[in-house]
């Protein structure tokens, strides 16, 4: 039985910035999952209040969000089996600093010594996170 699935990937500001958009979309494409969607976007503080839902409330929070209000991100919705566990897997651990060299952010990121992590990527990290994500940022793909 296969279990394709679809996760929300965004390139975040620092990643964009840093032109490091087609290296995150090269990696995705050579581990072998599709791209159902690209679109370069600029979030809104009622946009990122429903992605960060989970995260309301935590020290963080708020510089989150300011960080990922700082310039464009790349959203974008992987395709392919096991997809949602293996972006996370590619993308490494949350901080950039102790991420594994091979991940994206063990290879590309770093601490820039500001408040939040500039992680370069978020990844979904459930079918119903995944669910819930793509419904925020790509309302007309539908389930
Ligand atoms: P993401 O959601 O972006 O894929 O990353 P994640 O699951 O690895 O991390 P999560 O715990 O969901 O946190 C979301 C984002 O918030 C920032 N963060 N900063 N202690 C901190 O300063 C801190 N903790 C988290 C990071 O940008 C993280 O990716
Ligand atoms: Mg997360």
């Amino acid at each position: 039985m296969t279990d394709v699935q679809r996760s929300l990937v965004l390139v975040k500001p620092d990643g964009v910035r840093r032109g490091l958009s087609g290296e995150v979309l090269r990696r995705i494409e050579a581990k072998g999952y599709t791209l159902a969607a690209v679109e370069l976007r600029t979030a809104t503080p009622e946009l990122l209040a429903a992605h960060y839902a989970e995260h309301e409330g935590k020290p963080f929070y708020g510089p989150l969000v300011e960080f990922m209000l700082s310039g464009p991100v790349l959203a974008v919705v992987i395709e392919g089996e096991r997809c949602i566990e293996g972006f996370r897997s590619l993308a490494g651990a949350t901080d950039p600093t102790v991420a594994a060299p091979g991940t994206i952010r063990g290879d590309l990121g770093r601490d820039w010594g500001v408040a939040v992590q500039q992680n370069l990527v978020h990844g979904s990290d459930s079918p119903e996170s995944a669910a819930r994500e793509i419904g925020i940022w790509f309302p007309e793909l539908g389930a």
